[in-house]
């Protein structure tokens, strides 16, 4: 029954989103584009650059009328907005869309749900290969109501922050919905964070719920999710509740009266409940992310802001259309997940890959065999998976990928020939690869191509994204440099919709961090070049310069020099503190198989890095180890180095976020070994 009133109620709202909210797009590149359906065979887009730098002028000269437009074209809205943007930056206290009304799980599922019920939204690839299944948009609009009934039931209000620690599995997305539609505010902790990490976010992030699942399955392991949920909740008296989805089976504890198993919970309820309006400016959610020091910090996204962050570069960044197959390989643990693999494809109304597994499991194809199989029209992954997928081989890139239109990079830049590959191997030279590049604080993409539009460039992120007023900051002077051919750090000069608006309980922290470096601008905390066509390269973050006799060198572009050798799959490089020149390059590289770590290969290194960018560049010692130490996302750990480097190896700090901690040991090894 309440499933029917619900229908009813909502039936009559959708007619006014349909005269509404999918107005096609006036005025913009979208039409003059050779927009391709789904069906029809791929053809290239190179559309006009021209119309890109029309809209982008209006966004940031007409801002409000730019952002005023797109907000009521992408976003249905129970109530409209007056005000379009408030605040600056200079004050840290931005708005946007002021006193609109909306919800997010009704613009990312119920309108797609009533056009068009049986529409795919998310297809779930199982870790093992065949053991996944599609959910459309009125399933998933059924089971995010199911979810927030025993959310609701269990004294769960608007404003209240619950945490998700679940693998990459369909009911992780639906986790994350039910919250939005009650006005509960998500924060999802990545399934591979300790114990420890989880019991620091819920207790900062005051969650009084948590939702996890029994266990979970990557690259054929199983990893025993609510055994470290319960250990991390012995230190959170607060947490009243915790609902466990049963993935696996495994015979789990259950603390009576606090944990509900999932399946029995949504039994009891009904398959609607009606999305409650929410504020704009209403917390969506919290996503704990490292700073160069301290404890993580919570960075705060409000509502519609956000939301038309990620649907806005979904359509434009990645030209999502009707009856696209959109696959990102973040998690959803990251931002790139939740502006990804969540938000952005279904606020648009396409289906998306929830992809459980690894890049190597069962074997090296599995991304591609994933792209064949689904006839994936736009793929998104970080670097870190080029390098590793590279390095196992071309024969292992098989399938035809007749669909695929837009090859996205993510979280670090992408060296030039891991580009070239990706362009030539994975994409037959006819997708177009986008660069993004954008933050856990920034919401979605800020500077990064149009698919289809923006020329290629590889190793560049090319231009602003609409809204995104770039500059480039002499680090020294904290003078703009105006003008081409200028390097320093990133900067941007106006507030955007997603920009995030707070770190949940330190305002101040935000303040510093990010607008009071530079007072009047955003500080993105990265080093940047803008080249004299006025694209931009990401040289890194700024506090992985290293600065040898003055002159001022970025990691990012020694280790980039570095893998263009053959012999090399992976780099890092550090500053180390030199009596003579200030500091020094130091490199830890690890090779390819079939490479042996000599002193001839060490001295090839170094010459690597003098013909590349010059002498002063050169690293003082080059060490060859098995693996770098990267967080599970992917990222370098730099500090790691630093540390055993300068024999602080008792001093390394949170290592809870590296993918193989045992790598650690064998670094200090190696670096000892050599001394
Ligand atoms: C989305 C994400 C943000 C940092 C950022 C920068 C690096 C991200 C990049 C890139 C070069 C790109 N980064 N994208 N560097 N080119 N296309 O990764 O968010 O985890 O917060 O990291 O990642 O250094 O400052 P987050």
């Amino acid at each position: 029954m309440a499933d029917n009133q619900g229908v009813v109620v909502e039936a009559h709202e959708i007619e006014t989103f349909r005269k509404n909210a999918f107005r096609s797009l006036s005025c913009d590149i979208l039409k003059l584009r050779l927009t391709l359906r789904a069906t029809e065979p791929p053809q290239k887009m190179f559309a006009s650059l021209e119309e890109y730098q029309k809209l982008y002028k209006e966004s940031i000269t007409e801002p409000n009328k730019f952002w005023g437009r797109t907000a009521r074209e992408l976003l249905t809205w129970t109530r409209d907005f007056e005000t379009v943007s408030a605040g600056s930056l200079a004050e840290g206290d931005v708005k946007w869309f002021v006193e609109g009304q909306l919800n997010a799980c009704y613009n990312a599922v119920d309108r797609h749900a009533y056009k068009d019920p049986n529409r795919v939204a998310i297809i779930y690839e199982a870790d093992e290969v065949d053991e996944g299944r599609n959910v459309t948009y009125s399933e998933l609009l059924r089971d995010v109501s199911k979810v927030a009934w025993v959310l609701k039931q269990a004294g769960i209000k608007k404003g209240d922050t619950v945490a998700i620690y679940m693998p990459m599995i369909p009911e992780a997305v639906v986790a994350i919905l039910a919250c939005v539609r009650i006005g509960a505010v998500h924060s999802v902790v990545f399934a591979g964070f300790s114990a420890d990490a989880l019991r620091d976010r819920v207790i900062d992030a005051k969650s009084r719920f948590v939702i996890t699942s029994d266990e979970g399955k990557r690259g054929g392991k199983f990893i025993g999710t609510k055994k470290i949920v319960d250990d991390a909740l012995k230190q959170c008296p607060d947490v009243s509740n915790v609902l466990v989805y049963r993935r696996t089976g495994a015979d789990i504890n259950m603390v009576p009266g606090r944990d509900l198993w999932w399946h029995e919970e949504v039994e009891k309820w009904p398959s609607y409940i009606a999305p409650e309006p929410m504020n704009s400016e209403d917390p969506l959610f919290l996503l704990y992310t490292s700073g160069s020091t301290g404890k993580p910090k919570g960075v705060m996204h409000t509502t519609a802001g956000y939301l038309l962050g990620a649907a806005l570069t979904g359509k434009y960044v990645f030209d999502i259309h009707d009856g696209d197959r959109y696959f990102c390989g973040g998690d959803v643990g990251w931002i790139t997940g939740h502006t990804y693999v969540v938000y952005s494809p279904l606020l648009l109304g396409v289906a998306t890959v929830v992809f459980e597994g690894t890049p190597a499991y069962p074997n090296f194809s599995r991304y591609w065999d994933i792209i064949e199989k689904h006839n994936i029209t736009q793929f998104y992954v970080a670097p870190t998976a080029l390098r590793l997928l590279k390095r196992a081989g071309d024969e292992h890139v098989r399938g035809n990928f007749k669909y695929l239109r837009t090859l996205g990079s993510v979280g670090e830049p992408i060296a030039a020939e891991v580009w070239k590959w990706y362009y030539e191997i994975v994409g037959k030279e006819s997708a177009h690869v986008v660069d993004t590049y954008w933050q856990t604080e920034t919401g979605s993409n800020v500077i990064t191509p149009l698919a289809g539009v923006t020329p290629m460039k590889p190793g560049s992120a090319s231009l602003p994204f609409f809204g995104i007023e770039p500059s480039i900051i002499d680090p020294v002077s904290g003078e703009e440099l105006h003008g081409n051919n200028v390097e320093g750090v990133l900067a941007f000069k106006q507030a955007w919709p997603s920009i995030a608006r707070t770190v949940y309980g330190s305002h101040k922290r935000y303040l510093d961090t990010y607008l009071h470096v530079y007072k009047g601008y955003y500080f993105t905390g990265d080093g940047a070049a803008r080249d004299h066509e006025g694209f931009y390269w990401i040289r890194g973050r700024v506090d992985d310069v290293v600065n040898v006799s003055g002159h001022r060198l970025s990691t990012a572009e020694i280790e980039a020099a570095l893998i263009e050798h053959h012999a090399v799959a992976e780099a890092a490089v550090v500053g180390v503190s030199d009596e003579l020149t200030g500091q020094a390059v130091n490199a830890f590289v690890a090779i390819k198989d079939g490479n042996e770590a000599t002193d001839a290969l060490r001295k090839e290194l170094v010459l690597q890095v003098r013909k590349s960018i010059g002498p002063f560049a050169a690293p003082k010692a080059v060490y060859i180890i098995g693996d770098l130490p990267k967080t599970r996302s992917g990222k370098i750990m730099r500090r790691i180095l630093r540390k055993v480097l300068a024999g602080e190896e008792d001093q390394l700090g949170d290592v809870s976020t590296l993918s193989d901690p045992s790598v650690v040991d064998k670094i200090i090894a190696t670096v000892h070994a050599s001394k």
